[in-house]
């Protein structure tokens, strides 16, 4: 009897443009392994629940991408080439140094009789110069690689073949899923076609996504250094619900933090440990990001694991 992650892609069809992503996806892992770098693949951003096949409305979740851009742009600087697979629309890196009023806010307007001109604020120079430096680099190497999804079988389709591409490089990648992913979907054939009609009330009806991370583990990356987020609302639950995932997937780490003060402290639960990582109040000011602190631990714990495997434990 097919599991029912395969009953989900045997259900859901493929999405437009997946073997373009296939082949870039390939062309990055095969160039990076060659190159000697290290890859990791994060998710970022939610994912939507179409209620029609020509999508009116939909359902979404709080996800900004926040974590999964800032990350990205640390694991660049510790040498990673970064696959980035996010939800379209949400937070990238780099670019996001540049959203909404912040990048106004950052030039300034002069105007004279005959000549506009627009500069960037002399206290936003340097910040602007690291972030442009950071971003042409990645370019110039190639080491970022943006692949974008919008709904949760666009990502589920899209993950799988990242997973796909990865397998060969083993022990030497990361899977980082920071992307807020949902539990619940309507089956293509259960779907209507055309925009619900409003003439009356309606109740609908969700079927539980397959919990991806056991393939994902088992089958398709069984060497790679798998690390997952666990997010909560209740903090009485938190940690219990990280080591019940570490146990059930038996990846390597999970990243464990609350809705509400997500920015400011994360919980790293390993199978021996855990270790709790806060920002003060200075550092949250002065515009530190947790990301930074959270990578660096990754990346420790990925040298170690990379020293172990080599050593045959
Ligand atoms: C996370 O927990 C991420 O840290 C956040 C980041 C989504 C909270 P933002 O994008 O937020 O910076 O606004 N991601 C994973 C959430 C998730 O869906 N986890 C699954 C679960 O908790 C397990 S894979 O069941």
């Amino acid at each position: 009897m097919a599991s029912n992650w395969e009953e989900f892609y045997s259900s859901q069809p493929k999405p437009a443009g997946l073997e373009d992503s296939e082949r870039l996806l390939n062309n990055f892992c095969i160039k990076h392994f060659a190159g000697d770098t290290k890859v990791v693949l994060v998710t970022s951003g939610g994912t939507t629940v179409p209620l029609e096949h020509n999508t009116v409305r939909f359902v979404d979740n709080f996800s900004a991408g926040t974590r999964g851009s800032v990350s990205a742009e640390f694991f660049l600087k510790q040498g990673y080439a970064v696959i980035f697979m996010y939800r379209l629309k949400s937070l990238q890196p780099f670019s996001r140094h540049f959203t909404g009023q912040k990048f106004l806010d950052m030039l300034e307007l002069t105007e004279t009789k005959d000549k506009t001109s627009i500069t960037v604020t002399s206290k936003n120079i340097s910040k602007i110069a690291e972030v442009v430096q950071g971003y042409k680099a990645a370019l110039k190497d190639g080491k970022l690689l943006e692949l974008s999804f919008t709904t949760i079988a666009e990502y589920l389709w899209l993950l799988r073949s990242a997973c796909q591409a990865l397998a060969f490089l083993k022990e030497s990648c990361i899977l980082y899923l920071a992307a807020a992913v949902s539990d619940f979907y309507i089956p293509a054939d259960e779907m209507s076609v055309h925009k619900i009609s409003s003439s009356k009330p309606q109740t609908i009806s969700f079927q539980l996504v397959p919990k991806i991370l056991a393939p994902l583990v088992s089958l398709w990356v069984p060497n790679a250094f798998v690390v997952s987020f666990k997010l909560e609302t209740d903090k009485d639950l938190l940690i219990a619900k990280a080591r019940d995932a570490l146990d059930k997937y038996k990846h390597k780490l999970v990243i464990a933090n609350m809705l509400q003060n997500r920015k400011q402290q994360v919980t790293l639960v390993t199978q021996k440990s855990s270790c709790v990582i806060n920002l003060t109040e200075e550092q949250l000011e002065s515009g530190e990001e947790i990301e930074k602190y959270i990578v660096e631990n990754v990346v420790e714990n990925h040298k170690s694991f990379i020293a172990n495997c080599k050593k045959g434990i």
